[in-house]
């Protein structure tokens, strides 16, 4: 009898992990790959005519290309923080675009994108722009163990950059520590005053390779203008030629490390967010200036990695989304042409508004998913955000997200999979001053007494001082004010944005 009860025993432990074993075999690789300040018009699998983005049409072509994919936010660190928390990022204060020596916004005891997949057995990683703060306090030692950070919040590895290309400190992170920091040439940051004994842009124009059309003109690195001030750690310094290939070599790397077991690669472009200086040979091959040669680049860049997972024979494992953390903007700080060779290019496709902006243009980005074998190819016009894919990965992968967290994220998997054109229903977005609603394609934008027009940036905000209703199933550009025609509708949608916003969270 006891001898029976362990051989059952035996049995049913061999069963069991053999059965595990296949579950684990089954959980495809999740490379999630976001571009900082892309526009839904930049893409030619998007409509765009001036540019040819044919690494990124192929993934689309292969995969589904959503219409209505947004980011939260018309701005990057809100973006950034839904995504990761699952949490929209107007409940918590302190969520606005992050100077460089931010301290963490992340919390460190609630699910996050990557702790979720970690739990589930996965091996995560980040390569590329984080912009969502480090360490305790902004006054922090730079020179010794950066924490908390990405690997505080659910990354086993990362490389990053602290804040924006624009920003200092314009130096790499591998986990806790600055890459290539010569201990007797350390770091400082600040950015309330001039520190060390750098150029600064305001001081010595004449030293740039770009000049500044707005601020960027503290510490100068590799010839650009930064915003806020560094001093030491010369070795140290990003050149800018190389950043997203030094990304792409690390993400080639962690892949490659991982290749046997199933991974999460959160991958973080940083084109075509300024300042614009892509690798020399993209130079000049768009005809669309240093803005559209670094969307070339961003388009190799995807390219490359969806040829080594070929390579690898991983790629029917892996899924692949790609997309961007807020809209597009031409002029954003720095005189690069972009405006002036825009030639009749529509960064926001058919949207109005950009980056900064309540309009669609704001948030609505390029979303592709491709997960070849798995996903049917199709084009779906379900309204998907970016905080949603921690409750639908949560069932992917068959990994509980404990009551409480990722409060606003919502299961939208049958989407995510193309089996399904229904996803949210309700979608707040995040201008930089106002929040909008949307909901059955009506969408209400609360008034606002900011700025109409950013002139700096030739953006239009969406503020208006009275309420704004558009028919977004008849007029995507939102170019018709319904709301003295519609009260009824005004209020309703007005009551809704009330009651998200006051929902115990
Ligand atoms: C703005 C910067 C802009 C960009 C943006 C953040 C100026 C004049 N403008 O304040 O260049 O850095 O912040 O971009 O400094 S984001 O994509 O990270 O949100
Ligand atoms: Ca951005």
């Amino acid at each position: 009898m006891h001898k029976k009860c362990l051989f059952l025993a035996i049995i049913f432990m061999a069963f069991n992990t053999s059965a595990q074993v296949k579950k684990k075999e089954q959980l495809p690789n999740v490379i999630y790959i976001i571009a900082d300040d892309l526009g839904y018009g930049d893409l030619s699998c998007y409509g765009a005519q001036k540019i040819q983005t044919p690494n990124l049409d192929l993934l689309a072509a292969n995969g589904i290309r959503f219409t209505d994919g947004h980011s939260t936010s018309a701005t990057c660190t809100p973006s950034r923080y839904a995504l990761m928390t699952g949490e929209y990022p107007w409940r918590k204060d302190g969520t606005g675009i992050l100077p460089g020596d931010a301290a963490l916004i992340i919390p460190t005891d609630k699910t996050t994108l990557p702790n979720l997949f970690k739990k589930a057995g996965y091996q995560t990683g980040i390569v590329g722009k984080w912009h969502l703060g480090l360490g305790e306090t902004v006054a922090k030692n730079w020179n010794g163990d950066i924490k908390p950070g990405p690997n505080e919040v659910g990354f086993d590895y990362s490389f990053i950059f602290p804040a924006t290309a624009d920003r200092v400190p314009t130096v790499f992170l591998q986990n806790h520590k600055i890459v290539a920091l010569d201990k007797r040439d350390p770091i400082e940051v600040d950015y309330a005053k001039k520190i060390g004994n750098d150029p600064t842009g305001k001081e010595h124009p004449e030293l740039l390779k770009m000049k500044s059309s707005q601020g960027h003109d503290q510490t100068i690195v590799n010839g650009i203008g930064r915003i806020g001030y560094m001093t030491g750690g010369t070795m140290a310094r990003w050149v800018d030629e190389e950043l997203s290939t030094t990304f792409l070599t690390e993400a080639h790397e962690f892949i490659e490390r991982k290749q046997k077991q199933p991974f999460f690669l959160y991958f973080a472009l940083t084109e075509p967010h300024v300042p614009r200086m892509p690798a020399t040979r993209f130079k000049g091959k768009s005809g669309l200036g240093l803005r559209g040669d670094a969307i070339l680049q961003l388009d190799w860049t995807v390219g490359e990695i969806v040829k080594q997972l070929k390579e690898l024979g991983i790629d029917k494992n892996t899924l692949i989304i790609f997309t961007s953390d807020n809209g597009p903007v031409l002029d954003d700080g720095y005189q690069d042409e972009a405006v002036a060779k825009q030639n009749g290019h529509m960064p926001a496709g058919a949207f109005r508004g950009g980056k900064y902006s309540s309009f669609e243009g704001g948030t609505r980005v390029p979303f592709i998913i491709s997960w070849p074998g798995q996903i049917k190819p199709q084009v779906s016009s379900a309204l998907v955000s970016q905080m949603d894919l921690i409750a639908s990965f949560s069932k992917l992968i068959d990994q509980p997200v404990p009551a409480g967290d990722a409060p606003d994220s919502e299961n939208l998997l049958e989407a995510f999979m193309g089996k399904s054109q229904n996803g949210r229903s309700v979608f707040v977005e995040q201008g930089v001053r106002t929040l909008s609603i949307v909901k059955d394609g009506w969408k209400y934008i609360t008034p606002n007494g900011g700025t109409p027009y950013m002139k700096a940036v030739g953006i239009e905000t969406g503020n208006l001082p009275t309420a704004q209703l558009y028919n977004l199933n008849t007029d995507l550009a939102e170019k018709s004010n319904l709301a003295d025609k519609n009260p009824t509708k005004v209020k309703e949608l007005a009551a809704l944005l009330e009651s998200v916003k006051s929902a115990k969270k």
